[in-house]
C-alpha cells in the first residue's frame, strides 16, 4: 500500500466511526497531516463514566466537547474543501514575534503581579529561543541586558539567593530560574562568581531531614529541594554535604498511587514528580546502572503507572493528578518525567507522543497571536509558552543513555544522547532534567568544573 493509499484509508475509517461517511474525499488532497493518533483520541469510549457531578466533573464534559469540537473539524474540514486537512503545525514565526514582543515591549499594568518573577519571565522568554531549531540563538544586546537584570536581583552579592526582582528577598526558584538563564545565555563569568556565595546560602537553607527551605522562613517541598539540587549541579557545587539525607526524604514523597507529592503524606501531582525524578538524575550515580539504583529508592513500577495514566483519552494531552483536568504545561512536569524513563526502561516513548503533539498544535497553541495556552478558551502567557515549547520537543525526540558506561560528572543528568523522532522538528532536543536545551547544562559545567 502507497503512503496515499494508507491516508485515504485512514481518512475514510476516521469518517466512517465520526459517523459521516456519506461525505466524499478528494483523491487528491494530502491527508498526511492527520495524525494516527486522533482516531483513537475520537473514538475510544470513555474508560469509566463518572456518576458524581461535581463541579470538576462538569469542567471536563465541557472541555472535552470544546476538544472533540476542535478534532472533528480537523477531518471535516477537509472532507468538506477537499483541501489541504489541516493538522496545525508549530508556526515559529509567530511564536518568536510573541518572544520578540514580550521581551521588548513595556508591560501594562495586568503584569503587577508578576513582579516577583522577574527571574522566571527572562528564563520563560530566553529559553524557547534556544529551543526553537529555526531560531537557536538570542542577540548579544538581549544577552547582557538579562544578565544586567539578574545581577540587580542579587542579595548581599548572592551571600542571600537572588531575588524575584530588585530588592526582595533571595528566594530558591527566583534563582533557580536566574540560574537556568544564565547557563542558556552562557554568561560563566557570572556563574563563577556566584559558585562561593550561593553554596553558602543553599547550605543555610538546607534541613536536616535532607530537604530545603525555599527562601529564610519559608516553606519546604519537592520544589525547593530540586532547585537547590540544580542550583548546586550547574554551578558545580554539589557537594556530598549539601545532598545529606536528601535522598531519603525525596523517597518519603512517593505516594501509594505512584506519583510524588510535595510533602511526605500529601497528594500526588505532576509538579512534585517532576521535581522529584528530576532530582534522582542528580543524586544516584554510585554505579553505572541508574535503574537498578532508582528501583532500590522508590516503587519503578507504580511510577510508571501513574505517569501513564496522565495521558487522557480525548484531548491527547496530560493532567497533572487524578481526576483533574488537562493542561498544556504537563506536557513538560509529565511528558519530561516521561522522557527522563526512556534511557531508563530502553524504549521509544512512555506515552503516545503523536497524541500529545496534537493537543500542543491544535488546543494550547495560538497560531494567529504566537505563544502556548493552558487549553482552549484561556490566553496564552510566558509560563505555558516555554513549558508546552519544552513538551514539544519531548514529543520530537527520543533520549538514551551511551552504549559505553562509565558516568560523567558523576551524575546521570549530563550523560544524555537524543534521538530524532521526526525528520522535520521544529525543535532541539532537551535535556528534561533541566529544562533547557540538550547541551547547554552540559557545556556550562564543563566550563565551571575547568
Ligand atoms: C496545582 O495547581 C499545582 C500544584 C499543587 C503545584 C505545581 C507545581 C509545579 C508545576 C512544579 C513547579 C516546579 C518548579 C521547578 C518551581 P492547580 O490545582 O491549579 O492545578 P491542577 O488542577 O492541574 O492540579
Ligand atoms: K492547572
Ligand atoms: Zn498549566
Amino acid at each position: 500500500m502507497s503512503q496515499d493509499d494508507i491516508n485515504k484509508e485512514k481518512v475514510s475509517y476516521l469518517l466512517k466511526l465520526l459517523g459521516k461517511s456519506h461525505l466524499s474525499l478528494d483523491p487528491d488532497s494530502d491527508f498526511e497531516d492527520i495524525p494516527d493518533s486522533l482516531t483513537m483520541m475520537l473514538t475510544a469510549p470513555a474508560i469509566e463514566a463518572d456518576t458524581l457531578i461535581t463541579p470538576t466533573t462538569q469542567a471536563q464534559n465541557e472541555v472535552e466537547s470544546t476538544i472533540r469540537e476542535i478534532y472533528e473539524d480537523l477531518v471535516d474540514e477537509a472532507s468538506r474543501e477537499s483541501r489541504n486537512i489541516k493538522n496545525d503545525s508549530l508556526n515559529t514565526k509567530k511564536l518568536l514575534k510573541y518572544l520578540d514582543k514580550s521581551l521588548n515591549e513595556p508591560m501594562n499594568e495586568l503584569y503587577y503581579p508578576y513582579d516577583p518573577n522577574h527571574g522566571w519571565m527572562l528564563y520563560w522568554l530566553i529559553n524557547p529561543y534556544y529551543v526553537l531549531k529555526e531560531s537557536n540563538t538570542l542577540d548579544e544586546s538581549t544577552k547582557k541586558l538579562a544578565s544586567d537584570k539578574i545581577q540587580k536581583n542579587l542579595i548581599n552579592n548572592g551571600y542571600e539567593g537572588i531575588g524575584g526582582g530588585k530588592n526582595q528577598l533571595g528566594h530558591i526558584a527566583s534563582t533557580y530560574a536566574s540560574i537556568l538563564t544564565l547557563v542558556v545565555i552562557g554568561d560563566y563569568s557570572t556563574l563563577k562568581s556566584l559558585q562561593k556565595p550561593i553554596y553558602d546560602w543553599l547550605m543555610s537553607l538546607k534541613l536536616s531531614n535532607g530537604s530545603f527551605l525555599m527562601h529564610k522562613q519559608g516553606e519546604h517541598d519537592a520544589r525547593s529541594t530540586y532547585c537547590a539540587l540544580v542550583i548546586a549541579s550547574l554551578l558545580n557545587v554539589l557537594t556530598k554535604e549539601l545532598c545529606e539525607n536528601t535522598l531519603s526524604w525525596l523517597n518519603k514523597c512517593q505516594t501509594y498511587e505512584g506519583g510524588f507529592s510535595g510533602i511526605p503524606g500529601t497528594e500526588a501531582h505532576g509538579g512534585y514528580t517532576f521535581c522529584s525524578v528530576a532530582s534522582y538524575f542528580l543524586l544516584l550515580g554510585s554505579s553505572d546502572d541508574f535503574g537498578k539504583e532508582l528501583a532500590e529508592n522508590i516503587d519503578l513500577d507504580l511510577l510508571i503507572s501513574w505517569v501513564s495514566h496522565r495521558q487522557l483519552q480525548l484531548e491527547g494531552g496530560f493532567n497533572g493528578r487524578s481526576n483533574k483536568l488537562v493542561d498544556a504545561c504537563y506536557s513538560f512536569w509529565i511528558g519530561a518525567v516521561g522522557q527522563l524513563l526512556e534511557p531508563v526502561l530502553n524504549i521509544e516513548s512512555l506515552f503516545d507522543k503523536d497524541a500529545l503533539k496534537c493537543y500542543i498544535l491544535n488546543c494550547s497553541q495560538n497560531s494567529v497571536k504566537g505563544g502556548f495556552r493552558d487549553k482552549p478558551g484561556k490566553s496564552v502567557d510566558f509560563y505555558h509558552t516555554n513549558y508546552t515549547l519544552l513538551g514539544l520537543s519531548i514529543t520530537e525526540h527520543s533520549l538514551s543513555f551511551p552504549e559505553t558506561s562509565g558516568l560523567d560528572y558523576d551524575s546521570f543528568a549530563f550523560n544524555f544522547q537524543s534521538k530524532d523522532l521526526e525528520s522535520t522538528s521544529s525543535t532541539n532536543p532537551i535535556n528534561p532534567v533541566f529544562g533547557l536545551p540538550l547541551g547547554v547544562a552540559e557545556a556550562c559545567k564543563l566550563h565551571l568544573r575547568n
